[in-house]
């Protein structure tokens, strides 16, 4: 077994001690022709991330040579058309979401147009047992999970902080501070790990969350203690108006991994054939005890940043306009039809489903009326606390004034 294959699909813990590999790492991967190492070929370290972003699908839907010299299996049919059902469903949930926030229904909507194969492929590859750590960017993800689409929306109408049992999901709140769901997923991991549980926990971070301590902290703890973590970058170009550029002076937010130890990897984020075989395989290994995987995912956030911001202010629609031609949904959807595995009736299909739960979601949103302010004093802390009194309190008196 090569020192690359040990990397991947071995426990991972000799790696560390290992020479520099003499062949590129994205070479040996899961059956892959190795290429013979030859002097012009540059040694890469077994953690760093493949040269370019893993594609298996490009842009027109076609098979992409490098996709396989990644060595990386192409998932098979019935994943694909998962994945393809599940973005349909996502991207309608998403455009009633953003026509609800506008509508005054929802405080906010951040949405994840652009990103539905990262936030499909990161719930489908979880079995029961595992847990998702969500940032508030992922509501496609929280209900692709499975979640009530009401459910999943609580947190974005300013009602509870979550409105689903994250323990019955095992999927955890929605996380609204930068970073602080990667401490928490390794917590939860590395207890599972410590109790003999066979649980693996994913992390949905953006690309300016990679910046804040807790991030890092995560990263540390999950290499040393080989918790079985998958970090999941979202690199969507900007935190708010921060483009990536002034984020971070690393190659790819994958190479970030390479200084605690973990193995990483960067992929095409608008591919979810890339998502699902790279995430897949992160998981299979965390599982097996190989430990953490730090993944970056280039991506774009079509939309604004949320229903309350002005992207045009910061950044040029030309360049906007230019992630269309990679659309994620578009491109599983032409890969399908090409191959035969998609009708014209099953696109007509998916979507009805999609509309369907979408009406019964604004239906039941309108039905609910406006949440009461007062319960977002509820079920934070047990027996309560004296400054929660006072700001139920404070609250109460101005709500009273306004009626
Ligand atoms: C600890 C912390 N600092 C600042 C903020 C304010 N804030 C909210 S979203 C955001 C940008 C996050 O960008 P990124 O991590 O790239 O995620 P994206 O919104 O693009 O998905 C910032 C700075 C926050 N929520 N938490």
């Amino acid at each position: 077994m090569s020192t690359v294959e040990q990397t991947r699909s071995g426990t991972g813990t000799e790696v560390k001690r290992q020479p520099a590999p003499r062949t590129v790492r994205t070479r040996a991967r899961s059956g892959a022709t190795a290429a013979p190492a030859t002097p012009a070929t540059p040694a890469r370290h077994p953690l760093l991330p493949s040269e370019h972003p893993v594609r298996l699908i490009d842009a027109d839907g076609r098979r992409t040579a490098a996709g396989q010299d990644a060595g990386y299996e192409l998932p098979d049919a019935e994943q694909l058309l998962k994945a393809y059902r599940a973005m349909v469903t996502g991207r309608r949930f998403d455009q009633q979401a953003t026509a609800l926030a506008k509508q005054g229904e929802l405080a906010v909507y951040p949405s994840s147009h652009g990103q539905e194969a990262c936030q499909v492929a990161a719930a489908l590859v979880l079995g029961e047992n595992d847990w998702l750590f969500p940032t508030y960017r992922d509501c496609v993800a929280v209900q692709a999970r499975g979640i009530d689409p009401v459910e999943t929306l609580t947190l974005m109408r300013g009602d509870w902080h979550c409105g689903y049992d994250p323990a019955l999901h095992r999927t955890a709140p929605q996380a609204t501070p930068l970073a602080t769901q990667g401490p928490h997923a390794v917590g939860v991991a590395h207890a599972a790990r410590l109790r003999g549980e066979d649980t693996v926990a994913l992390v949905l971070i953006g690309d300016g969350a990679t910046s804040e301590g807790d991030f890092h902290e995560a990263l540390n703890f999950a290499a040393v203690f080989k918790s079985p973590v998958v970090f999941l970058v979202q690199n969507n170009g900007f935190a708010i108006s921060v483009p990536l550029e002034k984020q971070t002076a690393a190659p790819s937010l994958a190479y970030k991994g390479i200084g605690y130890g973990i193995p990483s990897e960067q992929l095409d984020g608008n591919d979810a054939a890339a998502l699902l075989a790279v995430l897949g395989e992160a998981v299979t290994r965390a599982r097996a005890g190989g430990g953490p995987t730090l993944i970056e995912a280039h991506t774009y956030r079509m939309d604004p940043h949320s229903s309350a911001d002005d992207p045009g202010r910061y950044r040029d629609a030309a360049v906007t306009d230019s992630w269309v031609a990679k659309d994620p949904v578009a491109r599983l959807e032409r890969y399908l039809t090409a191959e035969g595995l998609l009708s014209g009736a099953d696109i007509a299909d998916a979507a009805r489903a999609a509309e369907e739960r979408a009406v019964d979601l604004r239906g039941r949103i309108l039905r609910s009326g406006p949440p009461e302010p007062r319960t977002l004093f509820h079920h934070i802390r047990s027996g309560g606390s004296a400054q929660l009194s006072e700001q139920e309190a404070l609250l109460a008196a101005e709500t009273a004034l306004e009626d």
